[in-house]
């Protein structure tokens, strides 16, 4: 008897919340496990040896893993909400937004963890080299959205929730981060994209 399709992870993380985003606007059904991977009891690394999150698994319980394969897919198993485009340049561009979000959201993460060790193991360079790259990133991300209402121009896409992602994760661990002073018209794009119900439904909390 195959089993519902599972997404694991937790209820902080923007990569696995960017698989959420996808799930609910292609209709895809499935059901969360929430598993915190930082968790002495985590079962994460029963399904991902990189011991990471998101982790989906398929009805003949064959999992996958990262989170961009993820969303690659959930485009190919729902035909409906269309938000990766079949040509290869328009494609290719989706994704290298997706690659920016995304490792905005690693160097946070791992700002995040450095933060969580004693005080005086910290390394400050570390943590600045890190929150540099967050930095540029943003003002990438801003500088290439310009005055458009989403990231490649007409259409919400994989870009803007991977984009929305990211913002959000910013918001939630690093308000210190004024993105929204800075960059005007990614905080217009992230309220724009927080009228979506799958967007309401997967604010990080906790
Ligand atoms: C990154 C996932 C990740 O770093 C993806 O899915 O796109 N490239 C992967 N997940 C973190 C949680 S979070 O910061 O979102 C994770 O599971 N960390 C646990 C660990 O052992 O690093």
């Amino acid at each position: 008897m195959p089993q519902k399709m599972q997404l694991i992870g937790s209820l902080t993380s923007p990569f696995v919340r960017k698989v959420r985003i996808v799930a609910a606007e292609k209709f895809v059904d499935y059901e969360l496990i929430v598993d915190t991977p930082w968790n002495e009891d985590s079962r994460v690394p029963e399904f991902n040896p990189l011991g990471k999150v998101p982790v989906w698994v398929q009805e003949d319980g064959k999992t996958l893993f990262d989170s961009r394969v993820i969303v690659e897919y959930l485009e190919h198993v729902s035909p409906v909400g269309h938000l990766l485009p079949k040509d290869a340049r328009p494609r290719i561009a989706v994704k290298r937004w997706e690659a920016l979000a995304d490792g905005i959201c690693d160097a946070a993460a791992l700002v995040f963890v450095e933060r969580k060790r004693p005080a005086g193991k910290q390394d400050p360079e570390w943590i600045a080299r890190q929150l540099r790259k967050v930095e540029a990133g943003l003002k990438m991300m801003s500088d290439d959205l310009g005055q458009q209402n989403w990231c490649t121009g007409e259409f919400f896409c994989l870009a803007d929730v991977a984009v929305g992602c990211a913002l959000g994760y910013l918001e939630f661990r690093f308000p210190e981060i004024d993105w929204r002073r800075t960059h005007p018209n990614l905080s217009e794009l992230f309220d724009r994209m927080m009228q979506r119900q799958a967007f309401k439904d997967t604010v990080p909390v906790g």
